[in-house]
This record gives structure tokens, C-alpha cells and sequence, in this order.
């Protein structure tokens, strides 16, 4: 495929996927739906904060400037000439299970499913700044987003700034900048032509739309990087404003959905999944009496990091009542996910477990 051939994918929304804000685009994923390992490109959240660039493949250039021996320019047609790498990853929003929360927090109301997996293929981020030369001062590449916009909060610079996120150096070495996305070209709303992956950090560090990479010689300071998502580290001590990175540890329940009537006697399969940015995972438990006992969960995915593992655990239903299920996951450094949400992070990091209530009858 060359640069001229290059356009972007469309996306199909008839895949169940739900308009939780309009303009700027966002849209959850339908959670529940969870099939394969890989989420189809017409059941991906989409997660914008300004309207999506539209950018000519042909006059496409990626920069890469600031620290470096020599400042670049790359087309497409250079970027698709490359050694190309191809591997999944799990994106999720920062802001996933942010409607959970109590009290309500501001910000788009996502429920389960800004999440999902899918299989990139790009140029690994350190094949470029090669070409680039990294100065050894260098500390943080700064990944830069075409889009652009005017951000009304509190805290927010005037005017209009760009998306961008900062890696450390240490991280780039895992970074992909993908121009395809489960085999076909990005589409507009994922990133056109060309995204970052951070594999195992929450998704606002995959930036798309990326058009310049800045190469710093100090912790970036930029508003998506220091007042949103960031958190107060040692708030019981004296609090310091940090950039959220990793995925917390978390497990899923898909199915059954919350209300869902199942029959007593049956069985039936609680399924879901799990993942994390830290250790790989140990286990999944499943609770049907409200986190009283637990039983282990059956891992239908190998362990890859940075990629969630699906689940599932089939519940033989004893009787008639009323029953809430829960699943938590454990990694092998014996963190539990917790049962609480963790206020330094405030409508971030929603990793707790989420409680599923449903009832059993007799049907016969
Ligand atoms: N340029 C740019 N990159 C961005 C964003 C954005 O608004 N602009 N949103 C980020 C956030 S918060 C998330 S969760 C992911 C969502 O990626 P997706 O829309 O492909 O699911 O993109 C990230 N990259
Ligand atoms: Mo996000």
C-alpha cells in the first residue's frame, strides 16, 4: 500500500456502539457484546476531546523535533516503507465506570465499555527517533495530536491548544505508531493515518491524529498531561500533581448484565474480562453472594502484556432469589483490585470492582 492508495476506513456504527456525547465524538463500546479477544473496529469506543482533523494522506507529514541530532519529516509512503510490527493492545479510557461513582462526577458518563482490544500494526516509535537521533538530554517525547480546540475548565489554558501527551524515554521503547487498526487503515474518529500505542497505559497516552513528535529535556507540562489526567501522589502528606499512566489492575463482568432474570437450577456463564498495566494476572475470582465466597474464574486468553484475557466462570444457580455478582482480579505480585475507588484519582482510575444484581426464578 502506498500513500496515495491510503484512506481511511469507515466506521461502521451499526456494531451497537452508543452516542455518549455527539460533538466532539464520543462513543462507548457495547461491553456486554464482548466475543472474541479482538474487539471489532464497529464495537471500539471512540474518544475525542475536540472534532476529528480530517487529513489529506497525501500531504501528511509526521515531525519530529526539539531534542534530537537532526529535525525530520516523514510522509506516509515513508512510515508504510518501514519495517512494519503488527500486536495487540487493550486501550481504555482513563474515564471508563466513571457513571459508577458516588457522587457523580462530571465528565462523559461511561459505563463499561471504554475499553477494548484491538490489533495495531505501525513503525515501533523507536525506529523513528533512530532516524531522528535522540540528544542525550532527552527525557520525554512529547506525542502531538492535529486536532485542536478551545478546553472550557477550570484550569484549562486560554485560546486554543493542541492534544498531546508526554512518554518518558524509558517508555518509548514500547510505543507503536499505527496507521492500521485490525488490518485496514485507521478510521477518521481512531486517529487517521497515524496514532500512537502505549501499550499498557491508559488510552489518553495513544495519541491520535499524531502529527509531531517534540522531543523534551523536561517533564512535559501540558494541560492533558498535568491537570487532566493526573492525580494527587501522597495526598495524605503533601500532594504532587502527577500524570496518570498505567492501566489499574481490573476485571469486567460482560455477562450477565445488571437486572438480567436467570433461571434457578440452570447454569449459567458469568463471563467478562481482565486486565492490567502493571504484573500479568494470577486469577480471576467470581463472587454470586456478594463477595461472601469466591471461586475461580477460567482464563480463555493467554497472558500478553499490555492485552486483556477474557473469562469465565459458569455458576450453577441454586435457587429463587436475588443474587449480586462480582469478579475481582489478582496479579502476580498479589494485588487485589479493590472494592473502593481510590479519591486521589478522582473521575479517573475506576478500577473497583462493579457490583452486577440479578434475580433467579423458576421458570418451570
Ligand atoms: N489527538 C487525540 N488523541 C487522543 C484523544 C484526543 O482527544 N485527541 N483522546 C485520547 C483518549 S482520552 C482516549 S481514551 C483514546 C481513545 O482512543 P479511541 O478513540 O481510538 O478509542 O484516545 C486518546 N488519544
Ligand atoms: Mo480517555
Amino acid at each position: 500500500m502506498t500513500g496515495k492508495e491510503f484512506e481511511p476506513a469507515m466506521l461502521s456504527r451499526d456494531g451497537g456502539l452508543v452516542v455518549r456525547q455527539a460533538e466532539p465524538l464520543n462513543l462507548e463500546g457495547p461491553f456486554a457484546a464482548l466475543n472474541g479477544r479482538i474487539t471489532p473496529t464497529g464495537q471500539f469506543y471512540v474518544r475525542s476531546h475536540f472534532p476529528a482533523p480530517e487529513i489529506d494522506a497525501e500531504a501528511f507529514r509526521l515531525t519530529v523535533d526539539g531534542a534530537v541530532e537532526r529535525e525530520i519529516g516523514l510522509s506516509l509512503d515513508e512510515l508504510l516503507r518501514m519495517p512494519a510490527t503488527t500486536r495487540a493492545a487493550t486501550l481504555e479510557c482513563a474515564g471508563n465506570g466513571r457513571v459508577f461513582l458516588t457522587p457523580p462526577a462530571e465528565g462523559v458518563q461511561w459505563h463499561l465499555g471504554a475499553v477494548g482490544t484491538a490489533e495495531w500494526t505501525g513503525v515501533p516509535l523507536d525506529e523513528v527517533l533512530q532516524r531522528a537521533g535522540l540528544q542525550t538530554e532527552a527525557g520525554e517525547i512529547v506525542l502531538e495530536g492535529a486536532d485542536r480546540g478551545v478546553v472550557r475548565d477550570k484550569g484549562a489554558p486560554p485560546g486554543e491548544i493542541a492534544y498531546a501527551r508526554g512518554v518518558c524515554v524509558e517508555d518509548a521503547g514500547r510505543v507503536l505508531l499505527a496507521y492500521a487498526m485490525n488490518g485496514e487503515p485507521l478510521t477518521r474518529e481512531h486517529g487517521f493515518p497515524l496514532r500512537a500505542i502505549v501499550p499498557g497505559h491508559y488510552a489518553m497516552a495513544s495519541v491520535k491524529w499524531l502529527t509531531r513528535i517534540h522531543v523534551a529535556t523536561e517533564p512535559f507540562q501540558g494541560y492533558f498531561q498535568t491537570e487532566d489526567y493526573a492525580y494527587w501522589d501522597g495526598a495524605a502528606g503533601n500532594a504532587v500533581r502527577r500524570p496518570i499512566r498505567a492501566m489499574a489492575l481490573k476485571s469486567s463482568i460482560a455477562r450477565p448484565v445488571e437486572g438480567t432474570v436467570v433461571e434457578a437450577g440452570s447454569e449459567t456463564t458469568i463471563a467478562g474480562a481482565a486486565w492490567s498495566g502493571g504484573p500479568g494476572l494470577e486469577r480471576v475470582e467470581v463472587s454470586t453472594d456478594g463477595g461472601t465466597t469466591w471461586a475461580a474464574a477460567e482464563f480463555l486468553d493467554a497472558e500478553e502484556p499490555g492485552v486483556w484475557r477474557r473469562w469465565q466462570y459458569v455458576w450453577r444457580v441454586p435457587e429463587a432469589g436475588e443474587y449480586v455478582l462480582l469478579s475481582r482480579a489478582t496479579d502476580v505480585a498479589w494485588n487485589v483490585q479493590p472494592s473502593a475507588h481510590d479519591e486521589r484519582f478522582g473521575a479517573y482510575v475506576i478500577h473497583r470492582m462493579v457490583p452486577v444484581a440479578v434475580s433467579a426464578r423458576r421458570l418451570r
